[in-house]
């Protein structure tokens, strides 16, 4: 009897509570082929909660994190598309806040990867307030949605048990493929190495900066923790990097100045999708 007809309509979203710790709709382990034909137009059709820039959030509770999803890129077109076909339901059943986020470089000059990671970072901290990043090669597609993308008191690597290693960690110090790290971790390490051109050891460098900053590595089982690798043949212009035993060798003495606090590159293109963000930049060269 009291309500005005002036007065604005409810804001459900102070009413929602938390997600669970355990998101009720995952599935466990999930099969993964990558011999079909796909479109991106499949993809948004399967995908319609997703908004402009590979963004979501779920409608039923408030999620416990707000997490960007950084992926590495050049080239990899094919593997991007079963990426999205497999991984955003994925994100969508694990109740994440999250957006996604593709991070290409431009031209034909030789890779970055780590560099690359830094520049997803600083693009999404300004477009939302993420807690947590997960950083992504573009050919790692998750085998079970128990394993959730989102980050922990101590840094995670999530590509536990790869089907290219006989799902098996190759090493124990290993960081790459799949990690996730929270805002507070990724800036008490100095974010990642600018310096690696080329492929190789720029994750191990991330490795010995989370080690010198007293902090560990947590991963899931290998059972949660299986993955698909897309097989390919080595890319152009991403030969392996002569210098990365040399630099792994110094991480303690050059990370504090080389790192998201000496990030330098030029934007050259921002893409807005429903099924992502792409970001082309220009990253510079040696
Ligand atoms: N990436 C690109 N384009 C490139 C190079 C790398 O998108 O040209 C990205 C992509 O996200 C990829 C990630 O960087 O998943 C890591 O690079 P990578 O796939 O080259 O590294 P990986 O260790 O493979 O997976 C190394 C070459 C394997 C040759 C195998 C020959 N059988």
């Amino acid at each position: 009897t009291k309500h005005s007809a002036l007065s604005s309509p409810v804001d459900n979203s102070s009413k929602l509570d938390m997600c669970p710790d355990q998101p009720p709709d995952l599935e466990g382990p999930m099969v993964i082929e990558v011999s079909q034909t796909l479109s991106l137009d499949i993809i948004r059709a399967k995908n319609p909660e997703l908004l402009e820039g590979g963004r979501y959030k779920p409608k039923s509770c408030i999620s416990l994190q707000k997490v960007a999803i950084i992926i590495p890129f050049r080239h990899r077109d094919e593997h991007l598309k079963f990426w999205l076909y497999y991984v955003h339901p994925v994100l969508q059943r694990q109740q994440l806040d999250y957006g996604l986020y593709i991070i290409n470089q431009d031209g034909e000059g030789t890779f970055n990867r780590a560099k690359l990671l830094n520049i997803g970072y600083a693009e999404a901290v300004k477009e939302y307030e993420y807690e947590c990043f997960v950083f992504s090669d573009v050919d790692l597609i998750p085998m079970d949605d128990r394993n959730i993308y989102k980050c922990s008191s101590q840094p995670r690597h999530l590509s536990v048990a790869v089907d290219k290693f006989g799902f098996r960690l190759p090493y124990a110090q290993i960081f790459g493929g799949v990690s996730a790290l929270t805002k507070e971790q990724y800036l008490k390490i100095n974010g990642f190495s600018n310096n690696y051109w080329g492929w190789g050891g720029e994750d191990d460098d991330v490795y010995n900066r989370l080690i010198s900053k007293g902090m560990s590595v947590v991963r899931p089982n290998s059972e949660v923790g299986k993955f698909r690798m897309i097989r390919h043949k080595r890319d152009e212009n991403n030969e392996p990097n002569p210098q990365r035993f040399d630099r792994i060798a110094h991480t303690k003495e050059t990370m504090d100045k080389d790192g998201v606090n000496s990030l330098v590159y030029q934007v050259v293109r921002v893409e807005k999708d429903k099924l992502y963000t792409k970001i082309t930049v220009d990253v510079g060269k040696p």
